[in-house]
């Protein structure tokens, strides 16, 4: 009982809009209703729903309508947002470990990345969320991240020079754009379209779902497939909300996790070539490069931030990655 007052009051309970829940959570997230995000939130909902015979319900906020991902982060931190979905990157902010997942061409492609945020370097980096009061549930899918920008075709690294590029309030990322000789300009996500519009900058670089998803077509010609960071994101939830809950209610709430997670994955995956058709189809000329040349060009941030990062979990991410290749 004592449980169920405090969720119901961290999380403000909507019994009407969720007859018969006698827990309602809420999720946050910057993305569009339509996104990978949300569609990772629907599935999550619908197994909440099934696993807990409609006791759990979650209602979906999209658009940084609970705000943007810093304010998320440190809303589900304080507890006054029970839950959110947001890309790693906010998180080396306050955690430091979180930043080697921000360092360029990390990340072969996505199997790696989903090895290693499964495997004990994710678990460390879940683990250390519950310093800052943060349960977390697991990574999901944000992708890929490639430049699109309204001036010209970016091919190489020096087309980017003196362009104004938003990224996100991200260190390495900004480090890595000035390696390139890029003017980095680090915005929230809401601000990014009419900046775009109004030409306060050049550029942005987001996997390509969200450039779909966001429209970012309309105010950007050009999409560059650089894939300069991979970006994960995490599902977070409020720590004293969700330990104050029953065993069983968090075991629920694990196991959907765990399974919308992969999910979302796939959908992600099988939903890329669509959002790059779809994107050709409104106009938007997309441009491959040369990767040897852009990761070339990133090696800079390898050094900037040699000193400064957890190296262990640095050459672990890598070396699964290296004995990978041994095998093939
Ligand atoms: O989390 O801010 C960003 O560019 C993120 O990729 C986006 O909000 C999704």
């Amino acid at each position: 009982m004592i449980a169920l007052t405090l969720a119901c009051s961290l999380t403000a309970c909507t019994t009407a809009a969720n007859d018969g829940a006698t827990l309602t959570l809420k999720v946050g997230m910057t993305t569009a209703p339509d996104g990978h995000y949300a569609k990772g939130m629907e599935e999550f909902q619908r197994l909440l729903d099934e696993y807990s015979n409609g006791e759990i319900a979650l209602e979906i906020y999209p658009n940084s309508q609970l705000g943007n991902e810093r304010d998320l982060v440190e809303g589900v931190s304080l507890g006054t947002i029970p839950m959110a979905l947001v890309s790693t990157g906010p998180f080396p902010n306050f955690l430091p470990d979180f930043a080697v997942l921000d360092l360029p061409y990390l990340f072969q492609d996505a199997q790696a990345a989903y090895s290693a945020l499964d495997g004990e370097v994710g678990l460390e980096l879940l683990g250390q969320l519950e310093e800052k009061g943060i349960k977390g549930l697991g990574f999901y899918e944000n992708g890929f991240r490639h430049v699109t920008n309204n001036k010209q075709e970016i091919l190489l690294p020096a087309d980017v020079k003196g362009m104004k590029i938003r990224t996100m309030e991200n260190d390495i990322h900004m480090n890595t754009y000035r390696q390139y000789g890029a003017n980095p300009t680090p915005m929230a996500w809401s601000e990014i379209f009419s900046a775009l519009q109004q030409g306060t900058v050049d550029g942005q670089e987001n996997p390509t779902i969200i450039i779909e998803t966001a429209k970012v077509y309309e105010v950007q010609k050009y999409m560059s497939l650089t894939g300069n960071f991979y970006s994960p994101c995490v599902l977070i939830m409020n720590k004293k909300l969700f330990y104050n809950l029953s065993q069983a209610d968090r075991e629920i709430i694990e196991r959907a996790s765990e399974e919308a997670k992969h999910w979302q994955r796939e959908y992600s995956q099988n939903y890329e070539q669509e959002a790059l058709e779809k994107l050709r189809a409104a106009g938007c000329i997309i441009s491959e490069v040369d990767t040897a040349a852009w990761k070339d060009a990133s090696q800079g941030t390898y050094r900037d931030y040699e000193e400064k990062l957890n190296q262990d979990m640095v050459n672990r991410i890598l070396q699964a990655q290296d004995s990978k290749t041994d095998d093939r």
